[in-house]
């Protein structure tokens, strides 16, 4: 933890820090949400997981867009990155149709202005990935905007921008992924301008809370797909007859140890990289 750090920001499950004016320390925590609810019972490591993933990622797309990343610290859960003006919306890709994309397309057969193939099912695979941009909510859920209204918030140019770099990081690790057992069925980025106006990426990346990731030897479209890292946990709670809302229950022991092992798998599967190798020195992800 840092001393001197101001704090500047909490996620569900992350929390921000400026080390001085042009750093910040972005923090993963242990905690985990489901049902949009974060729980009280921390899987250990999963905040070194997700940090270690997303390390992985910077260090292999820097030639497709250029990253936040200064460096992992020690601990395995902190990276110093770059301070930046973030832009005003959530640059989501879908190569799947599923979450709020599959609600959008059942309701109006599109989503975020792409009108898409009649007679798709539910975790379809889309003929091509889209790029479908939301609104950043302070609380509640994000929106789905179109081209013309993203475009409005960022400008037209920063919107083709963004999207061909969201793209091709999409088509570069889901292929990636999907050569090792995980389908990276959507993800999110969040960009930033730097101080010469340049667009780099930030936020973490490519990681199984800013994605669906799903087990490919599972994958069976028309239903719901079981979620690569938290399916466990939803199982669990499901069996409970909670009404996900605020406080969540509980983990029993096999739950957690269950949900760490499937963090750890995904961590693995992806870099091909022992995790004891990155607790003993997180920078192996960026060799
Ligand atoms: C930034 N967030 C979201 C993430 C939180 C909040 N490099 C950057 N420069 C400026 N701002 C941000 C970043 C990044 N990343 C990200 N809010 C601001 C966020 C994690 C934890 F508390």
């Amino acid at each position: 933890m840092p001393e001197t750090a101001a704090h500047v920001g909490s996620g569900k499950v992350r929390e921000l820090y400026a080390l001085d004016g042009e750093r910040l320390l972005l923090v993963a925590s242990d905690r985990i949400s489901t049902f949009d609810v974060v729980l009280p019972t921390k899987i250990p490591d999963k905040g070194r997981v997700l940090t270690g993933l997303s390390g992985f990622w910077f260090a292999r797309t820097s030639h497709i867009v250029p990253n936040h990343l200064l460096a992992l610290r020690e601990d395995g859960r902190s990276t110093e990155c770059r301070r930046l003006e973030m832009l005003p919306i959530e640059c989501v890709v879908r190569g799947y149709l599923s979450g709020s994309g599959w609600k959008d397309y059942q309701a109006t057969g599109a989503t975020s202005g792409h009108v898409l193939p009649e007679g798709l099912t539910e975790s379809a695979q889309l003929p091509e990935p889209i790029f479908t941009p939301a609104t950043k909510a302070q609380e509640g859920h994000d929106e789905n905007i179109d081209a013309g209204q993203a475009a409005d918030l960022v400008g037209a140019e920063r919107f083709a921008e963004v999207e061909r770099a969201a793209l091709e990081l999409y088509r570069f690790a889901s292929d990636y992924a999907a050569a090792r057992g995980i389908i990276i069925a959507d993800t999110k980025f969040e960009f930033g301008l730097d101080d010469d106006g340049r667009l780099v990426l930030g936020d973490e990346a490519l990681t199984p809370d800013s994605s669906r990731f799903w087990p490919a030897d599972e994958y069976a479209p028309g239903g719901a797909q079981p979620s690569f890292d938290k399916q466990f946990v939803r199982d669990y709670c499901e069996t409970l007859g909670w009404d996900k809302t605020a406080p969540g229950p509980d983990l029993p022991d096999d739950v957690v140890a269950g949900t760490r092992a499937r963090y750890v798998d995904a961590f693995e599967r992806i870099t091909g990289i022992p995790f004891d190798d990155y607790l003993a020195d997180p920078d192996v992800v960026l060799r």
